[in-house]
């Protein structure tokens, strides 16, 4: 049993999104702090950090334009060189002035076709690098009742998918990400799993969903979404991170560590946490006045440490119970699991892969953050507040 936690730990991989490391902030304000990436390959530097102390964490989200470079090959060896890889391509058709009334679903077909172009070139740039994911989330919708037909965009919206994925290579695919609300406030185009996935279930198989834990209302059975992706092979990856209100991109686990386990327990008791289930398990936070790259190790702590306790439910046992109808008893099972310190396991873990017990100490030790901060002068912003 230990043995095989054990290794389900040392086997689990966390992709880190490339935009955590730049400055950033909410509408009202971004902070700019020390030592900041001030290039794509700066960023994946500070990447490479987190998994030199985590070794858990070997792939870097990129999200374009903010990654912009002419030589994709050539970042994708230079994240080699530092013993990572890089991961998804985020797509992004949100912050040009031409997409104020959308981009894939605008009216104007001009700007539709500016929008699939960025996507069309996202696929060429996964193919440079070597990803097999293709990371879409749309800002899209309207703020007005009238403003725009719900229909019609619903239309462009499939067009345009249908397009990307046609042009998918072997081995790759689309992700497709929800989002409640924000920007827009009276209708998203894409705003909860079930538009989500039945835009990837026409498409087919090469197209599933993304469950950005920040992009639901409050209160939403995320575990429920899990499952039920699960269950229908949609559930292609998770953008984790923390919320008290709305899209909050804070540390994942930090606001609700119970919420974290639950989910993890779908994941485990479906046998979806091995890398071959192909569900991806990245970030997507913002560190606005914490620093980085400890925000990101922490983080890779805290999704760790949830799945330590869903390893550790005993399966059997809630079996059992559920079996019997026993309510309390297999409550019980669940709750022993998530009341338990799994902080020495791991510590143990980390040793036995030869790392530091102590990821977040040895990080602090060793001196990069000082480095950074006197070699980078006039750090990125990480894109807009994300
Ligand atoms: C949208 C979102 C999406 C973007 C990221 C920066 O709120 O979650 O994943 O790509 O933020
Ligand atoms: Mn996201
Ligand atoms: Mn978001």
């Amino acid at each position: 049993m230990t043995d095989a936690v054990r290794a389900a730990l040392r086997a689990q991989r966390i992709e880190v999104p490339s935009w955590a490391y730049g400055n950033s902030g909410t509408r009202f304000k971004v902070f700019a702090q020390p030592g900041v990436p001030r290039t794509p390959q700066e960023k994946i530097a500070d990447a490479a950090q987190v998994h030199k102390y985590t070794g858990v964490a070997p792939v870097v989200s990129l999200h374009i334009p903010w990654d912009k470079v002419d030589d994709y090959a050539a970042l994708a060896k230079h994240a080699e060189d530092l013993g990572v890889r890089i991961g998804g391509i985020n797509a992004n058709v949100f912050q040009d002035d031409d997409y104020k009334l959308g981009s894939v679903t605008n009216p104007d077909p001009a700007v539709r076709r500016k929008a699939l172009d960025h996507l069309l070139e996202c696929v060429d740039i996964a193919d440079l690098t070597g990803s097999r994911d293709i990371k879409l989330w749309f800002s899209d919708g309207t703020n007005y009742p009238g403003q725009d037909s719900i229909r019609a965009r619903q239309d462009r919206l499939a067009d345009a998918l249908q397009a990307v994925y046609e042009r998918l290579g072997d081995g790759q695919r689309i992700l497709l990400e929800y989002k409640l609300f924000e920007p827009a406030f009276y209708t998203m185009d894409v705003p909860d799993w079930g538009t989500a996935y039945a835009h990837c279930l026409r498409l087919g198989p090469k197209a599933q969903v993304v469950i950005d834990t920040g992009h639901h209302a409050p209160g939403t059975n995320i575990e429920f979404i899990v499952a039920f992706l699960l269950r229908e092979e949609k559930l292609g990856a998770f953008d984790f991170n923390s919320r008290f209100y709305a899209d909050d991109d804070l540390m994942v686990g930090a606001a609700d560590p119970f919420q974290l386990f639950r989910i993890m327990h779908e994941i485990v008791s479906a046998g979806a946490l091995d890398a071959s289930s192909g569900v991806n398990f990245m970030l997507d936070q913002c560190h606005n006045i914490e620093p980085k790259i400890p925000a990101q190790i922490r983080s890779v702590m805290n999704v760790q440490e949830a799945t330590a306790k869903a390893l550790l439910v005993d399966a059997a046992a809630l079996d059992a119970a559920q079996l019997a109808g026993d309510v309390l008893g297999s409550n019980g099972v669940l709750m022993d699991a998530y009341n338990t310190d799994v902080r020495p396991l791991l510590a143990d873990v980390r040793q036995e892969m030869g790392l530091d017990p102590d990821p977040m100490g040895a990080y602090a030790r060793s001196g990069y953050f000082e480095k950074i901060a006197a070699d980078r002068v006039g750090g990125q912003q990480a894109g807009w507040g994300a």
